[in-house]
């Protein structure tokens, strides 16, 4: 395979944004629905690796991989390839009217990937919010029962079904709703903000999801809980150890499928093929999207064979849903994390970059909470006063110094005061280094 011909180095030329990027953002604004937001108005010209290069030449660190999907790095080689040879092939005859291999081969792929070793089928869509929504259909289908269990703090998307699962309201769902209804939100097991010992916290937690489903909602009711593994929008939230596999249990108690929301957590991002994997916890079905593709649009439900095809024929489907070249795409980017071990460089990723988080935390105590797991990590910023207030605006400022030195960074958390950090798993050790450095820096500027 070759190298990425993307220069390695952060390198700033002009200011960020620079003018060609300031004339691009002016064209935008006059072109472009004020409704689609954009968090640094940088143009992109090329990347690859750790590196976006923008059209005023500046060389940027990547700590955002498009909001977690260029897992694999940008322009992955063999990404590149699968989809250059699919696209001279052909690019698109609908599944639903003539099929193509590589379609079926993704499904495999994931038959083989994630959790449990039953028997499984999938169903392959465009977006993470088209398989949430499906997934919903298909426990529907299948169980009969239409109530549906989310999350404080959740995040599925932000079409009508999702906004109604998602739990926050600016900016994803003010002045859009009405809402569909049977979505039913319960307590998340949020260690930092549930004070306690981890084991108590996780019991806590989860006595109070089944004592409120039972009391308000009824569990003959209830088609599927949805849940993030690792919360991904909410700020990065990691449940405590015992949590969802008491979560599963119950499910399993009561006929309730179990759906795992693995769109930001999946794909060797944390570490393991799965976030469930950490917990051997096999859901019913799972939602892919993001990482799987090398950042072509793909989505899929995976899950139990019986409950896949409790559908009847045709229902389920779309035009686009499994294009061939997103396919192309995602056998590439699949094979690049097998070939590459990309789970392992998530893990290395994390011991390289928590203890120095920790220690950013040790200088200041504004760092309320540092937490991940693998190349998903996050710091919870909060006021002095040693009460947790979430301190937004500090994000803002610590965000926006981070964007002015040229580093990538996200912002996340139902307070907007978590920065996240989703490298893409083929970066460089001395570019992470070297982003934590400026990370440090701005938190000595913004402080
Ligand atoms: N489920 C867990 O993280 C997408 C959203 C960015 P789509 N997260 C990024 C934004 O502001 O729109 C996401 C997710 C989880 C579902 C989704 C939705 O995936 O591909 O954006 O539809």
């Amino acid at each position: 395979m070759t190298t990425t011909a993307v220069d390695q180095r952060r390198r700033l030329l002009t200011q960020i944004p620079g003018p060609r990027s300031r004339a691009l953002q002016a064209r935008k604004l006059a072109s472009v629905s004020a409704g689609v937001g954009t968090a640094l108005p940088v143009y992109i010209e090329r990347a690859g690796g750790g590196v976006l290069v923008d059209v005023d030449g500046n060389h940027l660190i990547d700590f955002g991989s498009g909001i977690a999907v260029t897992t694999v790095g940008n322009s992955a080689p063999r990404v590149v390839e699968g989809v250059r040879q699919q696209v001279a092939d052909f690019t698109h005859t609908c599944f639903m009217v003539t099929p193509y291999e590589e379609y079926v081969a993704v499904c495999e792929k994931l038959a083989e990937l994630t959790p449990g070793t039953h028997e499984k089928r999938s169903a392959l869509f465009n977006s993470g919010s088209e398989a949430v929504e499906n997934a919903v259909k298909i426990a529907r289908a299948f169980t009969g029962r239409s109530a549906l269990v989310a999350f404080d703090h959740a995040y599925h998307g932000r079409t009508n079904l999702t906004m109604a699962l998602t739990a926050k309201n600016m900016p994803y769902k003010q002045g859009f709703g009405p809402f569909v209804s049977e979505v039913y939100r319960m307590p998340m097991a949020y260690p930092y903000r549930w004070p306690g010992d981890p084991e108590r916290v996780a019991q806590e937690a989860f006595e109070a999801l089944a004592a409120q489903v039972h009391a308000q909602v009824g569990e003959q009711n209830v088609a599927a809980v949805i849940i993030e593994p690792i919360q991904g929008e909410g700020g990065f939230i990691v449940p405590p150890p015992g949590w969802l596999p008491r979560v599963a249990d119950w499910c399993r108690q009561h006929g309730i499928l179990l759906v795992a929301d693995e769109i930001q957590t999946g794909f060797c991002r944390t570490g393991e093929w799965f976030a469930c994997d950490h917990e051997s916890v096999v859901p019913d079905l799972i939602t892919t999207a993001k990482g799987i593709a090398g950042g072509l649009p793909l989505a899929a439900v995976t899950g139990r064979a019986d409950v896949m095809d409790a559908v009847h024929a045709g229902g389920l489907g779309g035009t686009y849903g499994g294009n061939p070249v997103a396919c192309a795409a995602a056998l590439g980017a699949i094979e690049t994390m097998e070939v590459e071990n990309l789970r392992g460089r998530a893990r290395e990723i994390e011991a390289l970059m928590t203890p120095r988080l920790r220690t950013l935390a040790e200088k200041f105590s504004v760092i309320g909470d540092v937490r991940g797991r693998g190349a998903m990590l996050a710091v919870e910023l909060v006021t002095a006063g040693g009460d947790r207030t979430p301190d937004a605006a500090l994000a803002a400022a610590v965000n926006k110094h981070c964007h002015s030195e040229g580093l990538v960074t996200l912002t996340a958390g139902t307070h907007g005061n978590v920065l996240r950090f989703l490298p893409p798993l083929d970066i460089s050790d001395d570019l992470l280094h070297e982003g934590l450095d400026i990370l440090e820096g701005a938190f000595l500027s913004s402080v």
